[in-house]
């Protein structure tokens, strides 16, 4: 194996107090990218316009060549090929998908990595294979204990060579809830986002729905690959082993309303009534309640809720704000789930931002 030197593969680090944002970090930030805010307003996020989150490069698959390996501690591997796979008994689920470091540029000091600030969000309509019947017909073996799921890109991070690889609890993996999507929004899936093939994990952080899926290999042994070991991880300080990241903690946003300035996308609203509106999600529980604020978190009032979609969907919701005086405020809005995790107005980061839930803050001028 390779070794690479730091300079080619630097190890995990927080940047300095004040170090200003790198090239690296830009140019994971222009690979990258978020959903324009101004997308809260739609149910289904429209091609293109969903978040992306890419480690390596995007590997282009021929969808003719491309099959789909099922091997590892099961009775009868399976070699499948798209044909196969798009023949198969399918659902369709909408399902909001954030990245785990979402909202970890706003940490000081930060993590360096893809800076994200708000915006690393969607809903798409996903459509494609139940997993469960698929390991019923590999026939699981006795002692089975996690499953690992396979993309087709490789690179290199923090100095260990690796195709992208996730594994989660054979539990987990037999639930009704995994599926494998081939058709997002009615349309084969777009190349950033997997294509042909990627894994859904309803409810879980991004990084668990896996893209551009080429293998599924049961382990009779927990998997211990850097995906799930290494990065992924709430830690409290560089040795800490932390505990692994899994589903979303409740987080509202809001639709930026008015206008926007170009460079400090400041808002400009008119004295007078303004319905306020955004989307608020949790992957732990449906969210049954927003609150909203129209000073920084000072004060907060009920928003009202849009109808419940999904399970796993995010839900509308929307608040009159009656801007009576000119000046500059900040609005914010907080979700809470209907098991009790309540958004915190005061974010207690952890080493990574991994799965923070920090309270967004949009300025807003009223002329
Ligand atoms: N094969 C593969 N799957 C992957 C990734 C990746 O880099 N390679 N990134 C993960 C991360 S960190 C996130 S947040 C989601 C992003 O999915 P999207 O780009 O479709 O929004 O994909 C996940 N699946
Ligand atoms: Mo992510």
């Amino acid at each position: 194996m390779t070794t690479f030197d730091e300079e080619t593969s630097p190890r995990a680090r927080l940047a300095e107090p004040g170090e200003a944002i790198s090239y690296d970090e830009l140019r994971l930030a222009t690979r990258n990218h978020g959903m324009p805010l101004e997308m809260l307003d739609l149910d289904v996020t429209p091609p293109g316009l969903h978040y992306v989150l890419v480690h390596y490069d995007i590997p282009l698959l021929d969808p003719g060549q491309w099959r789909l390996e099922v091997d590892g501690h099961v009775e009868r591997p399976l070699s499948l090929d798209l044909a196969d796979l798009l023949g198969r008994p399918t659902v369709t689920h909408r399902v909001t998908l954030e990245c785990a470091g979402n909202g970890r540029a706003r940490t000081s000091p930060r993590p360096i990595s893809q800076p994200w600030l708000d915006e690393a969000v969607g809903t798409a309509e996903w459509t494609g294979v139940p997993l469960a019947p698929l390991l019923e017909e590999a026939g699981v073996r006795e002692g089975a204990v996690d499953v690992v799921f396979t993309g087709a890109d490789h690179g290199v991070e923090r100095g260990v060579e690796q195709d992208y690889q996730r594994g989660i609890s054979l539990a987990e993996a037999q639930s009704d809830r995994l599926f494998l999507a081939h058709t997002m929004n009615g349309q084969p899936l777009l190349p950033q986002h997997g294509a042909p093939l990627r894994l859904l994990v309803p409810g879980w952080y991004g990084m668990a729905h896996v893209k551009w899926l080429v293998r599924i290999t049961v382990l009779d042994r927990a998997f211990d690959g850097y995906q799930n070991a290494t990065a992924y991880r709430i830690t409290q300080d560089a040795d800490d082993p932390g505990e692994p990241v899994d589903r979303i903690r409740p987080r509202a946003l809001v639709r930026p309303p008015g206008f926007p300035e170009f460079q400090t996308r400041t808002r400009v609203v008119d004295v007078g009534s303004h319905q306020l509106r955004g989307r608020a999600w949790s992957g732990l529980a449906p969210v049954d309640r927003v609150e909203v604020s129209v000073d920084g978190g000072e004060t907060w009032a009920d928003a009202e809720l849009g109808p419940a979609g999904g399970e796993h969907e995010w839900r509308s919701w929307s608040w009159t704000w009656q801007a009576e005086a000119p000046g500059r405020y900040e609005l914010c809005a907080r979700a809470t789930d209907a098991a009790g995790n309540v958004q915190p107005v005061e974010q207690r980061w952890n080493r990574q931002a991994m799965a923070n839930n920090h309270v967004q803050r949009v300025p807003v001028v009223v002329r």
